[in-house]
C-alpha cells in the first residue's frame, strides 16, 4: 500500500489513517469500540507514535540505504537480546531474494472457507478511495477492487485460524525476530479490468513499519497470468533507484527486470508467499475474480494498527485460544 503522505501532523480522533479504516469516533459511534477518557488518551498517543513514526523516519526520505540504517537501529532497540542474522537458512535467502514460498503451508478447506466469507460479507470498502463503499455481492459491483472491512476482517474466526498457524509464525519469526507481529490485514476480491488499477502498477510499499514483511495468502488457485498472480522483481528491496514514492511504468524497469528476472507467483490453495513488499511488485489486473489475504507483519506498528479494536482473549473462539495463548507476542495488537 502506499498512501500519501502528508507532513507530520497530530493525529486526532476524527483522523483516518487509510481509506476504508474509520475513525476513532466513527468507530465509537457504531458500536465498534467504547469510549472514556482513558480509552481516547490512549488511543491518541498511540495513534500519534505510530503515524508520525512512519512519516518522520520513511515518508521522509525513501532511500534505501537509510532505511537500512534505521531498521538495524529499530532491531536492536526492539530485540536487543535477539541475533542479528536472519534465523534459518530460508531466512536469510528471503533476506537476499525478498521472497521466500512455501508450498501447502495452510489448510486449503479453511482458506476456502474465508474466501466464503469474503465473498458473502455483503459490505466492501477500498484504500484508495475514502468515499467508497459497496453494499451487496460483488457481482453486482463494477469496482475494480472490494475490500472485506477491516474490523469484520479481524473478528473472522476463519481469519484468526489462518493467522494462528505455527508454521505462518515461525517464518515471520525467522525472518524479524521474536518481536514480529501481526499490525495489519486486508483481504479483497480484484475484478476483471481493462487497465491495471492502483497497486496492480510496479510500486514499493514505501509507508510500511522499517521491519516488516508481506504475507500472501492467496484464497483460489493462480495458475496463469489471468488469475491475476502477484509480480514481483526479487533482490531490489536494497537497490539504489526506483525508490520515489509513485508507480513505474514497464518500460522504466525494463532494465532491471531483465537483470534481476520478474517474475509471476502461481500458487495452489494452501501455499503462501512472503514478501518484503519494499522491493519492486505489482498485482496484475485478473481476466476473472481473484481472492487475496495479505498480512502486514512487522516490529513496530504500523500507523494502522491504533485502528483495530483489540479482542479479548474470551472472544475468541475456545478451541484457538492455545495457539494464540503460545504466541502472545505476535497477537499483541490484536488481542488482549
Ligand atoms: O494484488 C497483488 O497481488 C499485489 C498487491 C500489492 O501490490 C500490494 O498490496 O501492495
Amino acid at each position: 500500500m502506499t498512501p500519501q503522505f502528508g507532513r507530520a501532523c497530530f493525529f486526532g480522533l476524527d483522523h483516518s489513517p487509510e481509506g476504508g479504516i474509520k475513525s476513532y469516533r466513527a468507530q465509537v459511534a457504531e458500536g465498534i469500540r467504547r469510549d472514556g477518557a482513558i480509552r481516547r488518551l490512549g488511543y491518541l498517543v498511540r495513534a500519534n507514535y505510530a503515524y508520525n513514526y512512519i512519516w518522520w523516519f520513511k515518508t521522509r526520505s525513501n532511500d534505501p540505504a537509510r532505511i537500512a540504517r534505521l531498521g538495524k537501529v529499530e532491531r536492536l532497540l526492539k530485540q536487543p537480546f535477539a541475533a542479528r542474522r536472519p534465523r534459518t537458512e530460508r531466512a536469510a535467502e528471503f533476506d537476499n531474494a525478498d521472497f521466500h514460498f512455501a508450498s501447502g503451508m495452510l489448510d486449503p478447506a479453511l482458506l476456502q472457507k474465508f474466501a466464503g466469507d469474503l465473498y458473502a460479507a455483503g459490505r466492501y470498502n477500498e484504500p484508495y478511495r475514502p468515499e467508497f463503499e459497496h453494499v451487496g455481492r460483488p457481482e453486482e459491483s463494477d469496482s475494480p477492487f472490494l475490500y472485506m472491512l477491516p474490523q469484520t476482517l479481524f473478528e473472522n474466526e476463519t481469519f484468526l485460524e489462518i493467522c494462528s498457524s505455527q508454521a505462518l509464525i515461525d517464518f515471520c519469526r525467522e525472518a524479524l525476530g521474536p518481536k514480529a507481529a501481526m499490525s495489519w490485514a486486508w483481504s479483497w476480491i480484484s475484478q476483471p479490468s481493462q487497465a491495471p488499477y492502483q497497486n496492480q502498477n510496479w510500486h514499493r510499499d514505501a509507508a510500511e513499519p522499517l521491519n516488516f514483511v508481506r504475507v500472501f495468502i492467496p484464497l483460489q488457485a493462480i495458475e496463469t497470468r489471468a488469475d491475476g498472480p502477484t509480480e514481483l522483481i526479487p533482490g531490489t528491496s536494497g537497490m539504489r533507484e526506483f525508490y520515489e514514492i509513485r508507480r513505474f511504468s514497464d518500460a522504466e524497469l525494463e532494465p532491471t527486470k531483465a537483470a534481476k528476472g520478474a517474475g509471476v507467483v502461481l500458487a495452489e490453495p494452501g501455499d503462501v508467499y512472503f514478501v518484503n513488499t519494499f522491493a519492486l511488485h505489482r498485482g496484475t489486473p485478473p481476466a476473472k475474480r481473484r481472492a487475496l489475504l495479505t498480512l502486514l507483519i512487522s516490529l513496530s506498528p504500523s500507523h494502522r494498527t491504533p485502528s483495530i479494536r483489540k479482542l479479548s482473549l474470551r472472544e475468541v473462539p475456545e478451541r484457538l485460544r492455545p495457539a494464540i495463548r503460545a504466541n502472545k507476542s505476535f497477537f499483541r495488537h490484536l488481542i488482549r
